[in-house]
C-alpha cells in the first residue's frame, strides 16, 4: 500500500494561513511528521488563486525539500503551477492529476511524458463527475487511451474513482468501490488511489467513517490513498485490513508495526 500524506493542503485553514505568511516552520513540521509516519509521497496543494498558485506551489516545494527527501505529489489542476514546481523538485514527483477534461489532458499530459512521472487520473470529464460507476469507468477508459497513446505504461497510472462525501450522497462509497472493481478487472496493471478523507467531509467522528471506507476500498482493490498518516488508528486499520486480505506475508508488517507502537491510540 502506498500512502500519500494529505496534510499540506491549502484548503485547510492553518495551511492557507502559513502559505500567506510564508511560515516555513509550520509547513516543515507537517512535512517531517508525515515523512516519519511512513508516507510514500507528500501531497502538496497550494489551493490558491491560479495567478498566485505557481509561486505558492514553488515556495511550498522548496520549503518541504529543505527538511525531508520524501517524493512529492504535486496536487494541482493548473499546468503553469505544475510546470513551475516540476522544474525544482529533487525527485520525480507524482502528478496529481489529469482527468478526462481536454484542457487538463492537453496541458498536463505533456509534462508527465517529458519528466517520466507517475500520474493520478481522475474519473472526471468535461461535464463533471459522473454519477454512476459505469460512466466513471467510461471516463477512465478515455483517459487510459490517452495515456497509452502518449506512451505512459499502465503501471505509472493511479486511477482515482473520486471518493465524494457521504453527507451529500450516501451511495458514494459504494459507487467508488464498484468503479475500482471494474477498473481492476479491465486494467490489471493500473494502481487505484482514493482521497480517503473526502468520504467523511461534513460528518462527525470522521475517523470511523474513514476507517470503514478504507477497509472496503482495500477489498475492492485500492492500493494507494491520500490520507492522514498521523491518524494512528487509521494506520492500524490499514495494517489489520491488509493482513486479513492476505496481503501481509508472515504477518510481518502487522507485527512490526505493533512492536513499533503504532497500535497505541491517538494522543
Ligand atoms: N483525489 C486526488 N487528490 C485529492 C483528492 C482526491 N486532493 C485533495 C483531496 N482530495 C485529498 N486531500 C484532503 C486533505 C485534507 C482533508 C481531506 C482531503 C481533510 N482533512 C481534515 C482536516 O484537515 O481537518 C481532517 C481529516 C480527517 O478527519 O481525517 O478533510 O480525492 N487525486
Amino acid at each position: 500500500m502506498q500512502i500519500i500524506g494529505e496534510k499540506i493542503n491549502g484548503t485547510r485553514k492553518q495551511v492557507a494561513q502559513a502559505i500567506v505568511e510564508r511560515d516555513a516552520h509550520y509547513i516543515q513540521h507537517l512535512a517531517r511528521r508525515q515523512a516519519e509516519a511512513g508516507s510514500t509521497w507528500l501531497d502538496v496543494n497550494a489551493g490558491t488563486h491560479p495567478d498566485r498558485e505557481p509561486d505558492d506551489l514553488v515556495w511550498l516545494v522548496s520549503t518541504i525539500q529543505a527538511v525531508v527527501d520524501t517524493p512529492l505529489s504535486l496536487d494541482s489542476a493548473n499546468p503553469q503551477a505544475l510546470a513551475a514546481a516540476i522544474k525544482i523538485v529533487n525527485q520525480t514527483p507524482l502528478i496529481n492529476s489529469i482527468s478526462g477534461e481536454p484542457q487538463r489532458l492537453n496541458g498536463v499530459l505533456p509534462l508527465v511524458v517529458e519528466y517520466g512521472c507517475p500520474v493520478i487520473a481522475l474519473a472526471m470529464g468535461d461535464r463533471g463527475i459522473p454519477e454512476s460507476s459505469a460512466a466513471r469507468v467510461e471516463v477512465i477508459q478515455r483517459v487510459l487511451e490517452a495515456t497509452r497513446a502518449a506512451g505512459i505504461p499502465d503501471e505509472r497510472v493511479y486511477v482515482d474513482a473520486l471518493a465524494m462525501t457521504l453527507s451529500t450522497n450516501t451511495q458514494s462509497a459504494v459507487i467508488f468501490c464498484d468503479t475500482i472493481r471494474e477498473v481492476r478487472a479491465a486494467y490489471p496493471k493500473v494502481h487505484c488511489n482514493a482521497g480517503l478523507s473526502n468520504i467523511s467531509y461534513g460528518l462527525p467522528a470522521r475517523s470511523y467513517v474513514n476507517r470503514a471506507f478504507l477497509t472496503l476500498a482495500l477489498a475492492a482493490g485500492l492500493d494507494c490513498a491520500i490520507l492522514d498518516p498521523l491518524d494512528r488508528e487509521l494506520r492500524a486499520t490499514l495494517l489489520a485490513a491488509e493482513l486479513v486480505l492476505g496481503r501481509d506475508s508472515y504477518c510481518l508488517n502487522y507485527v512490526r508495526a505493533y512492536r513499533a507502537g503504532v497500535f497505541t491510540p491517538n494522543p
